[in-house]
């Protein structure tokens, strides 16, 4: 009966693994001279996206027909991703100022 204890342990460990809960991250993303940098994240439902204006004009994140995020000169502001899916979004002021997040499950 040993031999068989010995097999199921190890299954066990990675079940536990598997099942425990990932902890949440924040990500940052800098805006600088009217640049979302990473312009592309990676990213998990819980996860906060905090973004650092260095700019001394203020900037939005903006997602067509969702949320937006105001972003003050020289503040930060942060956003917990509720939902999965890829994620393009803007600046409302300055158009040409794109993001994107891609948000797992
Ligand atoms: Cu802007």
């Amino acid at each position: 009966m040993k031999a068989g204890v010995l097999i199921r342990l190890p299954w066990l460990a990675a079940l536990a693994l598997m099942t425990a809960p990932v902890a949440a991250a924040t990500i940052e993303v800098t805006i600088d001279k009217l640049v979302f940098s990473p312009a592309t994240v990676e990213a998990k439902v819980g996860d906060t996206i905090e973004w650092v204006n260095k700019d001394v004009v203020a900037h939005t994140a903006t997602v067509r027909g969702g949320w937006e995020v105001m972003i003050p000169p020289k503040k930060s502001a942060s956003l917990t991703l509720k939902a999965a899916g890829a994620v393009d979004y803007f600046c409302r002021f300055h158009p040409n100022m794109r993001g994107q997040m891609n948000v797992a499950p």
